[in-house]
C-alpha cells in the first residue's frame, strides 16, 4: 500500500502477522522493516522520517514449526535441513541454521529434535528417513 502524504495514518489490519517496509520515495530508500502483529482492528503507523512515505505492508508467511523449506509439510526434506543443522547444546546456531533453533535457544540441540519430531509426527515413524 501506498501512503503518497505525510505524518501518521490509520490501516485496517485483519488480526495477524506482518512484515512492513517503510520506503522514503525523495531518498530511494527504504528506511526502516520490521514485523508487527496485529490483533485485528485499526492500526496508527508513524513514519519514521519526514515528507512523503511509502508503507509497503505483507502478511507475514505463515510458517509451520519444521517446515523449513516452506512448502507446506514437514518432511524428509526438511529433517535434512534439520540435521545438516544439529550440533547439539553446546554450539552455537550457525548461520544459516537459525529456523533449525525451533525453541529459540541459541543451539540446535535435541530439545529442537524433540520439537521438530512433535511437527513431522507420524511421518517420521513411519518412513525410513
Ligand atoms: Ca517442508
Ligand atoms: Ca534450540
Amino acid at each position: 500500500m501506498y501512503q503518497p502524504g505525510s505524518g501518521p495514518f490509520t490501516v485496517d489490519l485483519a488480526a495477524g502477522e506482518y512484515h512492513y517496509e517503510w520506503f522514503n520515495p525523495d531518498a530511494g530508500a527504504v528506511v526502516k522493516t520490521g514485523t508487527i502483529t496485529s490483533a485485528g482492528g485499526s492500526r496508527t503507523f508513524k513514519p519514521p522520517f519526514s515528507g512523503h512515505a511509502v508503507l509497503f505492508l505483507a502478511d507475514f508467511e505463515v510458517m509451520t514449526p519444521g517446515d523449513f523449506d516452506r512448502d507446506g509439510d514437514v518432511d524428509r526434506e526438511d529433517f535434512r535441513y534439520f540435521q545438516a543443522c544439529f550440533s547439539g547444546p553446546t554450539v552455537a546456531v550457525e548461520p544459516g541454521c537459525e529456523e533449525s533453533d525451533l525453541d529459540s535457544n541459541g543451539a540446535v540441540d535435541h530439545d529442537d529434535f524433540s520439537v521438530f519430531e512433535s511437527c513431522i509426527g507420524g511421518l517420521l515413524a513411519n518412513s525410513q528417513l
